[in-house]
C-alpha cells in the first residue's frame, strides 16, 4: 500500500486529494495545525476512529514553520509521495501578513524539501514531491500564460510561490529528486474558502435568495480568471507523480471569465439580476491586481493525458446549488429560533 503525506489536508484541495488517494488504495497522512476549535470540517466525512481496522487516513499535528516537526513526521510516516498544499493561500491577506506568508509559503517548502532530501540520503528510499505552484506567479504577464511565460508576481503570496517554485526545480536538478511543480490556475468548488470571490458570490446568492442577506460587496469586477473544478485538478496532481520522469506542468481549462460574468451567471441561476445586489467597495481592491489569467496548458495537459471534466457552467451550477441548500438550512435554523452567525472578515 502506497503512503502519501499531505500538507494542507484540511484545505479545499487537501480534502479532494485525500478522497482520490483513498479511492486508489493509498494510506493517507495529513498534517493539521493545532487550533482552539476543530478545523477538519472538509475531511470529517473521511475520518474513521484510529482504533478501527479500516482506517486509512491519519492526522498529525504539525506546521510548515516547524522544521523539526516536519523531519520527525517524514521519518515516522516514511511516505512514498508528499503533496505540499499547505499555504497562507489568500492573495489579499498576503499584503496584511507578507512576512508570515513568505515564511509558510516560501521557506515552508524549503523546510519540507530539505527534510525529504535528508531522509532520502540516509535511507536510500525514494520520495516523490508535488509542489502547489500557482498561476499567480504569472501576475502581470500577458495572457495566455504557460510554462514558457516569464513570472511577474504581483503580491507577497505570488513572490513566495515563485521562491518555492525555484526551490523545487533546484532540488530536482541538484539532488536528482522526483519533484514536480504543478502550476495550477484557479480552481473552485463548494468546498472553496468563503473569502475567495467565487464562493463569496455563491454564498451570497444562496442567502439573498432565501432572504438572509440583501447586498453583496465586491472589489474588482473586471478581473478575469481561468476557473476550473478542484476535484478535476487534484487528479492532475496525482498524475504528475506517476510519470517516468519529473517535470513541471501547467493545469488550466483554457477559458477565462470575469468576476462580473461569474456573478451574472450565479445570480441568474436563481432568477436574480446581479446588478440589483452587487456593489463595488474599494476595500476589496488589491494594492497590485492580477488582471487577466488564462492558461495555455495544451502542451502539459497532453503530456499528462489530463483534461478538465467540469465546464464553467457546471462549476457555477454546482456551487450555487450547494450554497442555496446551505442557506435553506440556515433559514430553517433561524425560523426555529436558533442563532446563525453570518461569518465574515471585513476586507477579504
Ligand atoms: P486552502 O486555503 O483551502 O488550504 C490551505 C491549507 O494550508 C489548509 O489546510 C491550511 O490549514 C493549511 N495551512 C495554512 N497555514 C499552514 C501552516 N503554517 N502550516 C501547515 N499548513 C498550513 O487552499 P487550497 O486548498 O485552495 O490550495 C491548496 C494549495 O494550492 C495552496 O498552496 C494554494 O496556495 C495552492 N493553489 C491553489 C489554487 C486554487 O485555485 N485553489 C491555485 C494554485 C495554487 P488550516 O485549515 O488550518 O487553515
Ligand atoms: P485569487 O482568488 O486572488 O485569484 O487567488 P480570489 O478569489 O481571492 O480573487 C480572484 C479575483 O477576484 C477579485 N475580487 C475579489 N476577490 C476576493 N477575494 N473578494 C472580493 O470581494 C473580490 N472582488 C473582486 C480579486 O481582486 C481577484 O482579481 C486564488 C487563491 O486560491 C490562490 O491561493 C491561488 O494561487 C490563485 O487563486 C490561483
Amino acid at each position: 500500500m502506497k503512503k502519501a503525506l499531505i500538507t494542507g489536508i484540511t484545505g479545499q484541495d487537501g480534502s479532494y486529494l485525500t478522497e482520490l488517494l483513498i479511492g486508489k488504495g493509498y494510506e493517507v497522512h495529513g498534517i493539521i495545525r493545532r487550533a482552539s476549535t476543530f478545523n477538519t470540517d472538509r475531511i470529517d466525512h473521511i475520518y474513521r476512529d484510529p482504533h478501527e481496522t479500516d482506517t486509512r487516513m491519519f492526522l498529525h499535528y504539525g506546521d510548515l514553520s516547524d522544521s523539526s516537526g516536519l523531519r520527525m513526521l517524514i521519518e515516522r510516516i516514511q511516505p512514498d509521495e508528499v503533496y505540499n498544499l499547505g499555504a497562507q493561500s489568500h492573495v489579499k491577506v498576503s499584503y496584511d501578513q507578507p512576512e508570515y506568508t513568505a515564511d509558510i509559503v516560501g521557506l515552508g517548502t524549503l523546510r519540507l524539501l530539505e527534510a525529504i532530501r535528508d531522509y532520502m540520503e540516509r535511507t536510500g528510499k525514494q520520495v516523490r514531491f508535488y509542489q502547489a505552484s500557482s498561476s499567480e506567479m504569472f501576475g502581470a504577464a500577458k495572457p495566455p500564460q504557460g510554462l514558457h511565460t516569464p513570472f511577474h508576481p504581483r503580491s507577497p503570496y505570488a513572490v513566495a510561490k515563485v521562491y518555492s517554485y525555484w526551490q523545487t526545480v533546484n532540488h530536482r536538478e541538484a539532488f536528482d529528486m522526483y519533484a514536480c511543480n504543478g502550476i495550477l490556475f484557479n480552481h473552485e468548488s463548494p468546498r472553496r474558502g468563503e473569502t475567495f470571490v467565487t464562493r463569496k458570490i455563491t454564498r451570497a446568492v444562496g442567502r439573498i435568495k432565501m432572504g438572509l442577506q440583501d447586498r453583496l460587496f465586491l472589489g474588482n469586477l473586471d478581473a478575469r480568471r481561468d476557473w476550473g473544478h478542484a476535484r478535476d485538478y487534484v487528479e492532475a496532481m496525482w498524475m504528475m507523480l506517476q510519470q517516468d520522469a519529473p517535470r513541471d506542468y501547467c493545469i488550466a481549462t483554457g477559458e477565462a471569465y470575469s468576476v462580473r460574468e461569474f456573478a451574472q451567471k450565479a445570480f441568474a441561476q436563481v432568477g436574480l439580476n446581479y446588478e440589483d445586489y452587487v456593489q463595488v467597495d474599494p476595500r476589496y481592491f488589491r494594492p497590485a491586481e492580477v488582471d487577466y489569467l488564462l492558461g495555455d496548458a495544451s502542451e502539459t495537459n497532453a503530456v499528462l493525458g489530463w483534461t478538465p471534466r467540469t465546464s464553467f457552467e457546471q462549476l457555477v451550477t454546482e456551487m450555487v446549488e450547494h450554497d442555496l441548500e446551505l442557506a435553506r438550512q440556515e433559514k430553517t435554523l433561524l425560523d426555529a429560533g436558533h442563532q446563525v452567525a453570518l461569518k465574515g472578515i471585513g476586507n477579504t
